[in-house]
């Protein structure tokens, strides 16, 4: 299997608010660091780096306004005189009537985010660019044959949406590549979601089609982040009605009611008939994640390898989040194992 990595992820170091103060965030290059760390332990196979994509590339699973924000709100933000991280303070909630763009970059960071978890520094549009370019080439690797790719993307990219960033995410890193697969031929795609939150910026990117499915299994959006989006009655809308599915599961899941989901999933995956799928690879199910209530364990992880190679797919891994360190990459590497059917 070939991994896709840029130490370009560096360039981005966020802050995020914890318990009322700011302090460094959970997502943070240590993260990638240790992925590697356990690709290249495991002799997973080659690691390259991305190759560079023109920036249209990220158009289509969003607007233009919106990565033309993303490449130039450091500048912005630096030119009103301030050398911290930019982070938004104002959101256009419902009850607010104006859904107009504001001018200026304090109004445009709540206009194009969810939250205040992705705060935007000198690094991190080039980070974010090789992230994303990370996919990229993982799936141009599957449509020039290859089996597997894994790429290892840092920033993550699974609750950013069409027009906007949020829960340490910016640009859609498996949209982007579900687009591209599109572009070079495949008929349909089918998105698998694991990381423990609801991916609900890929969910929105595809909501109304029907080439791209859906499915996500992730801790119930009740009782956790992102809270508005994520519930079982969000099936897709048009034509896209039935190919978007999610699999809430309650506090304390372990295994075995995991695996119930990952089967029910895997038949809405066999029914669509897909030319390749996008596994969204989340470490943050173990539980041990600081952030996160699923149980899952070490030895669950080749389990759900294994699962996700029966259905004999082009897959590409693409990381998305997992916050126990030392950790993530022990089981982001042990679904690969499992799916190489080597552990
Ligand atoms: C990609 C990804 O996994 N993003 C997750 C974003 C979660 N952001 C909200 C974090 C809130 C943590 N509060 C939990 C406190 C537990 N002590
Ligand atoms: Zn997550």
């Amino acid at each position: 299997m070939l991994t896709i990595y840029s130490s370009d992820h560096r360039l981005h170091q966020g802050v995020e608010l914890k318990d009322g103060a700011v302090s460094e965030s959970f997502e943070k290059p240590a993260r990638a660091e240790a992925v590697l760390r356990h690709v290249k332990a495991a002799q997973i196979g080659d690691v390259v780096s991305p190759t560079s994509y023109e920036r249209h590339q990220y158009v289509g699973p969003h607007s233009a306004r919106y990565v033309n924000f993303l490449a130039t709100a450091w500048d912005e933000w630096k030119a009103t005189g301030r050398t911290c991280q930019a982070l938004p303070l104002v959101w256009p909630v419902r009850g607010l009537p104006s859904r107009a763009m504001p001018q200026d970059v304090d109004g445009q960071l709540g206009f194009f985010s969810m939250d205040a978890g992705s705060p935007i520094n000198a690094g991190t549009w080039d980070a974010i660019c090789s992230s994303a370019n990370s996919a990229l080439t993982g799936i141009d690797a599957l449509s020039d044959g290859m089996r597997a790719a894994f790429a290892l993307c840092r920033p993550p990219g699974h609750h950013a949406g069409h027009e906007y960033m949020g829960g340490y995410c910016y640009l859609n890193n498996a949209a982007i590549a579900a687009y591209r697969c599109i572009e070079r031929g495949a008929q349909r795609v089918a998105i698998l979601d694991i990381d423990f939150h609801h991916g609900n910026g890929t969910q929105e990117i595809f909501y109304e089609r029907n080439d791209v499915l859906f499915v996500s299994i992730h801790g119930d959006p009740s009782v956790s982040f992102p809270y508005f989006s994520g519930h079982a009655n969000e099936q897709g809308a048009g034509v896209g009605k039935g190919f978007n599915i999610n699999l809430p599961l309650p506090r304390g899941t372990g295994f075995d009611r995991y695996e119930t989901a990952l089967q029910h999933a895997s038949v809405a995956i066999a029914l669509h008939k897909a030319d390749a799928l996008i596994v969204s690879l989340g470490g943050d199910t173990f539980e041990g994640d600081p952030i996160s209530h699923f149980r899952l364990r070490t030895t669950d992880f080749p389990r759900i390898g294994r699962f996700l190679a029966t259905f004999n797919l082009p897959t590409l891994f693409v990381m998305e989040g997992g916050y126990m360190v030392d950790e993530i990459g022990n089981y982001a590497v042990n679904v690969l194992l499992g799916f190489e059917g080597r552990a």
